[in-house]
């Protein structure tokens, strides 16, 4: 082999010092952002590119080191996934190749979905931070409003340390963690002025589920908005299974209401 075609030597602390500026100065502009939205499941991917799309500054904090939440497993694992009419369009703007399956369905390959939900987000100028969870919320109470989230690597969660976290502040802030809806329980358990109760969801009714969770999509006090499963929890909904219109649909509806407040503000 030629020696031009080795890549050039690079000296370790080179690159220990490009990862931590790069990171420190993404996190010194993430430290005051305008939308965090929780979790990168199909509801938080889709949100966080529409408010980006928007010119808004969004954020995605997710606690694992993938995309895609509940989409890469398809359903019971096989590697596809269903979305009905019009989420449709959602897929197709991201450029997601979708089959038709008779009476306006649509099959979507799991993997496929996830990654063009991803790209679209981050080309739309979303950040998504892998490995932090949301462990609480800031807020105020004059006037009563959700300010920001509380973060922790998921790292130092898993392995039981005791470590103080840091706070973000953002001018709205989505639950999109799922069936667990968990940014709302901690409203709900730990700012009772806001008066939340998760109710938890209910057993699979796909056609209702996916009404239900367009419908109560939106904001649920102040500052904090509900998207996707979560919103079934907090609603007492009903679960929906492998059908991915619904998230979509969901993280939609609840872009245009963040975009709306934030351009009223
Ligand atoms: O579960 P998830 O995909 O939520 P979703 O967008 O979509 C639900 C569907 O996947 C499916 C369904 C469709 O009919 O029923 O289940 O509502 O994605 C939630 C993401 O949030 C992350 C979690 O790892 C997942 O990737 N997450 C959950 N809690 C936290 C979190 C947290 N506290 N901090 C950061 N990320």
């Amino acid at each position: 082999m030629e020696l031009r075609e080795l890549p050039r030597e690079v000296d370790e602390v080179t690159i220990t010092r490009a990862i931590i500026r790069s990171a420190a100065e993404d996190w010194i502009r993430i430290a005051d952002s305008d939308v965090v939205v929780v979790g990168a499941g199909p509801s938080g991917l889709t949100a966080a590119r529409y408010v980006a799309e928007a010119g808004f500054r969004a954020v995605v904090f997710e606690r694992r080191l993938s995309y895609g939440g509940g989409i890469g497993g398809g359903g019971m694992l096989w590697h596809k996934v269903v979305v009905s009419q019009p989420a449709d369009e959602i897929l197709r703007e991201v450029g997601c190749r979708i089959e038709e399956a008779g009476d306006g369905v649509y099959v979507v390959d799991a993997a496929e979905m996830l990654a063009r939900l991803a790209t679209a987000a981050i080309d739309a100028g979303a950040k998504v931070i892998f490995g932090v969870t949301v462990e609480d919320l800031m807020y105020t109470l004059n006037p009563l409003r959700v300010t920001g989230v509380v973060v922790q690597w998921s790292a130092v969660n898993l392995a039981g340390l005791h470590v103080d976290p840091v706070a973000v502040r953002a001018r709205a802030v989505v639950d999109c963690t799922g069936h667990d809806a968990e940014v709302l329980r901690v409203a709900s358990k730990k700012i009772p002025e806001v008066n939340i109760e998760v109710l938890g969801e209910r057993s699979m009714n796909a056609p209702a589920g996916e009404r239900f969770v367009v419908e109560k999509t939106g904001e649920v006090c102040p500052g904090l908005y509900a998207s996707g499963m979560a919103v079934c929890a907090l609603h007492g909904g009903p679960r929906m299974g492998p059908i991915f219109g619904g998230m979509l649909l969901s993280g939609r509806k609840v872009a245009r209401d963040v975009i709306r407040s934030l351009s009223r503000a």
